[in-house]
Order: structure tokens, then sequence, then C-alpha cells
């Protein structure tokens, strides 16, 4: 096993691999950003090491950077964590080289995947149903046309590079095909420096259910079931579930056993996802391969008691599976809510400042994964991810009251958050019905105001403000209600915040 593991990356889910390691007796490295000095990932970890300036360019994202820290303070591996370098198939091949474990797929699985259209072409020798579309890609304008004709409108364009929905674009008839394919090609090569795009059918309203795996070194595979994130507001996943509303045994089962040979057609090791799309008629179609941690992966290990962290750092450490298919089972019910410093109030646009104050809710069946602290800055040039809400409960009812009440327990002070808007919509009444596609947010949310009280608002703003003289000094530090007179709590009593109702 692994002495000493480097965190390449920042926030929640650097904490969240920190606690992993330290569980394992494993010692820590985080590395920073300059603006990320006194950050909560930074603080958790046994040792820590800048890396360069705030743009993520010049550090988080920076190869070079992160193999001298590793070398330098004697790292064995490195875990990604999500984003980042997460996905970058030439870091992957850098460890390889030098020697160092990424805690990942392998950088030719990792390769493969990344390129949709050949693990498209992959996929269909293999017998995986996909959705259909183009097999190649092409470059006059004709041929692109007469696969229009071929799969039929509405199509939609995709990147071969892309994923996460950049680059895609549904097209209704021929004459909107042009501009469309035009259009995606410049998104593409200004996202990923790769102008190849391609057509596939357009699934209306379809669910997304992804699945889990774990793949060791030595071909073992398991799949520890599905998450259901159908819940997303442009492409940006919100909420997500396990189990999920629209499977029944018979296809749960299906889909994963299909997700495993997906696995095993890429020759892919370690924790990876397996996204599908699912049509009204319930017929599903491989997406693709996310060959990371997942934002969402809490939810796994709450429905099958397995740490996810865990089995990746030891199945890179050249260890076996030891878990079985057969033992593996979907317990209870698990929702995630993903907190951003975004404002629901102003379009989702970015909150970036001090927080001033933290209450973390709590209690049982409530996880929070969480990046931030009272009196921490969130800075302005990364994803605006706080934190993540996670809760258990034995059915989905329950489930969603404990979200609900876990989210009314929540206080962040100082920036705007997305705490208000997830409460609506956990309690809205398609959501609880579990009727939750991607067009849930554009269907009921698309006007959504909260509906915050001016008084309230008025209350939590000088509270916020006394906050802030208290907290001039730089650096960490708490601040409890105490450090407030009078007590928030006497005065204000069950007060609400984070644009909430
Ligand atoms: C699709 C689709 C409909 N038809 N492909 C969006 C993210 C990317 N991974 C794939 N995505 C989609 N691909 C076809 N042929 C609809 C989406 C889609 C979507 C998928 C999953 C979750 C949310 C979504 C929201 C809009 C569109």
């Amino acid at each position: 096993m692994f002495k000493k593991i480097l965190i390449a990356n920042r926030g929640e889910i650097a904490v969240r691999i920190i606690k992993a390691c330290h569980e394992m007796g494993i010692s820590t490295v985080a590395v920073f950003s300059e603006a990320d000095r006194n950050s909560l990932h930074v603080i958790s970890a046994d040792e820590a090491l800048c890396i360069g300036p705030a743009p993520a360019i010049d550090s988080y994202l920076n190869i070079d950077r992160i193999m001298e820290a590793a070398k330098k303070i004697g790292a064995e591996a490195i875990h990604p964590g999500y984003g980042f370098l997460a996905e970058n198939a030439d870091f992957v091949k850098r460890c390889e080289e030098e020697g160092i474990v990424f805690i990942g797929p392998n950088s030719k699985a990792m390769q493969l995947v990344g390129d949709k259209v050949r693990s498209r072409q992959a996929m269909e020798k293999a017998g995986i149903p996909i959705i259909p579309g183009m097999m190649g890609i092409l470059s006059a304008m004709a041929e692109y046309k007469s696969e229009a004709q071929r799969i039929g409108f509405p199509v939609m364009v995709k990147a071969s590079a892309g994923g996460g929905g950049k680059g895609m674009r549904i097209i209704h008839s021929m004459k909107d095909l042009e501009t469309g394919i035009e259009a995606g090609q410049r998104e593409a090569k200004s996202a990923f420096g790769d102008e190849s795009v391609y057509l596939e059918k357009y699934i209306e309203e379809p669910r997304h259910v992804e699945f889990q795996v774990l793949a060791d070194n030595h071909g073992h595979v398991v799949h520890l079931f599905e998450r259901e994130c159908s819940i997303q507001r442009r492409h940006q996943k919100i909420v997500e579930e396990s189990p999920s509303q629209a499977l029944d045994p018979e296809l749960r089962a299906k889909m994963g056993e299909t997700a495993k040979k997906v696995i095993q057609v890429s020759g892919y090791n370690n924790a990876g996802t397996v996204e599908f799309l699912l049509d009204k008629n319930k017929k599903f179609f491989f997406l693709e391969v996310n060959a990371r941690l997942q934002v969402e992966h809490p939810v796994t290990e709450f429905i099958t008691g397995v740490d996810l962290v865990h089995q990746q750092i030891t199945i890179a450490s050249g260890e076996k599976l030891t878990i079985s298919q057969d033992e593996l089972e979907q317990k209870g019910h698990a929702i995630e809510c993903r907190i951003y410093a975004e404002d629901p109030f102003n379009n989702f646009l970015p909150s970036a400042g001090k927080v001033f104050f933290l209450k973390e809710p709590s209690g049982p069946g409530v996880r929070h994964d969480c990046g931030i602290y009272s009196g921490c800055d969130i800075p302005i040039f990364y994803d605006p991810i706080l934190a993540k809400l996670i809760v258990w409960a034995e059915n989905r009812e329950m489930s969603c009251q404990r979200m609900i009440n876990a989210l009314d327990d929540y206080v962040i002070l100082g920036i705007q958050t997305t705490i208000g808007f997830l409460k609506d919509v956990i309690a809205h009444p398609q959501f609880q019905a579990g009727e939750t596609t991607t067009s849930f947010i554009e269907k009921y949310f698309a006007q959504w105001g909260g509906k915050e009280k001016p008084e309230e608002a008025r209350m939590i703003a000088a509270l916020a403000s006394a906050f802030d003289s208290q907290s001039k000094s730089f650096g960490p530090q708490v601040l409890t209600a105490r450090d407030v007179a009078p007590s928030p709590w006497q005065t204000l009593g069950k007060w609400r915040l984070g644009g909430g109702n």
C-alpha cells in the first residue's frame, strides 16, 4: 500500500480524498494555487505545496508543476479528483512514464473513452446498444446531409472530443443543418482544440441513468448499480439519486451487465461510470464512459456501503477486488444535492466572496461533503461547487423529507447559494412523484423566483456585515454564533438563508 498520496485537486473532493487516505493510514499532500493558501483542503492535508498563481491553467492544470511537487515531496501516487487533470490522458501517460501511480484508469483506456466516435465504434462492434448515428467523422457538408437524411430528424450534433454537453445542438430540419454543424465545429474547436463533430438521432426527453463500475488490474469487474442524474440545469447536474425510479430489477440487471461489458471492451481499470440515455419506452443506449471519480459518488456509497475512494486506492496499489457482484445490494434510497456558490435570483451567476458563517446540516443519514469553513474565501477562479449534501433513508419518500429538513437546517452566510432553490426542487410534486427527465428544470423552474422575504434578507445582511467586521484578519479562523452579539439563534430563531424560503 502507498505511504504518501498527492491530491491534485481542491475543494470538497480534495477534502473527501484526504479523509479516505487518513482512514487508510496514508499520508496526504495537498497542492494549492496562490488563491487557495487558506482553503480547507490545504488545512486538512499533512503537507501542502503551492503550485502556482490562481488561474487553473497555471496551477491545478499545470502538469509540470504537479509532477515536480510529487517528486520533491516523495508521493508515490496522485489522486486527481474530478475536473482539472482527472481525464487528461497526457497527464496519465506522464505519470506512467515517470513511475508515479495515477489513481484512475490507464492512459490507453482513457484515450479510447475520451474519443466519442472511437468508443461508439468499439461498442457497436461489441454489441452494446448505441444511439443511431454516424460512425465516423466526415469532412464534406454533402456527406453530413446524406447522413442526416439516413438518421432522420431531429438529429443532434456532438463533438467527438466532447462530453458533458459542450458543442452539442439539436437540429430539426435540413435547412438548419449546415449552420448547426458549423456552429458545433467552432464550439468544439474552441473548447477541445478539435473541431470533429458527428450526428446522432435526437432522443426526446430522455432520462440520464449512469452505472458505477469498479475494475481491478486483474480483470475483475463489478457494477454498483445506478444513479439517476436527470435533474440538470444547462448540463450541470443539480440533484442525483439512487435507485432510479425508472428501472425495474430486470432492466437494472441488464444495464448493469452492459456497463460491465463496456468497461471490459475498453480495457478500463479503476473506478468509472458508464452513462446511458433511457428513452420514453425504457430503451437504453450507451452514451459515454466518465473516466473519473464522479461528484455524485456518495449516493452509491450510501446505498451499497462501499467506500469508492478506498476501492480506488486499493485497486491502484495493485490489489484484487474483494467485493463480488453477488454480495452487492442496493439498500434504501440516497439523494444528493450540489451546493453551488451561485445566485439563483440572478440567473445562477457565480457568487464569490467571504463565507461569514457556515452551519452544517447533520443528523442520522445525513452526510455533508464540504470544502468550506466559516471565514473562508471563495475565489472566482474555479468551479463554484462548495459542498454536497447527501442523505440516506429506508425509502425515497423519507429520503426526500430528510433532504428537505437538512436543507432547512443549512446556513451559509455571506455569499449566494443554491440551497433555497434545491429545497423547492425536492419539494416539487413532480420530483416527489419520481417523474424526473432531463427537461424537468426547464419545464418547472424556468421562472423560479424563490420566496425570499425582504425583512429577513435585511436581517441577514446586517448579521453578515457584523461577521465581516470580525473577520478582517487574513487566514483560517472559525467564527461561531457567539462571535456576534446578540446571538443570531436568539434573535432570529429558525432563520433561513441562501435565498431560501
Ligand atoms: C443526447 C440527448 C438526446 N439525444 N443525445 C447531454 C450531455 C451529454 N453527455 C449527452 N447529452 C445528451 N445527449 C442524443 N442523441 C440529450 C442529452 C441531454 C442530456 C443528457 C443527460 C442529462 C441531461 C441532458 C440535458 C440535455 C440534453
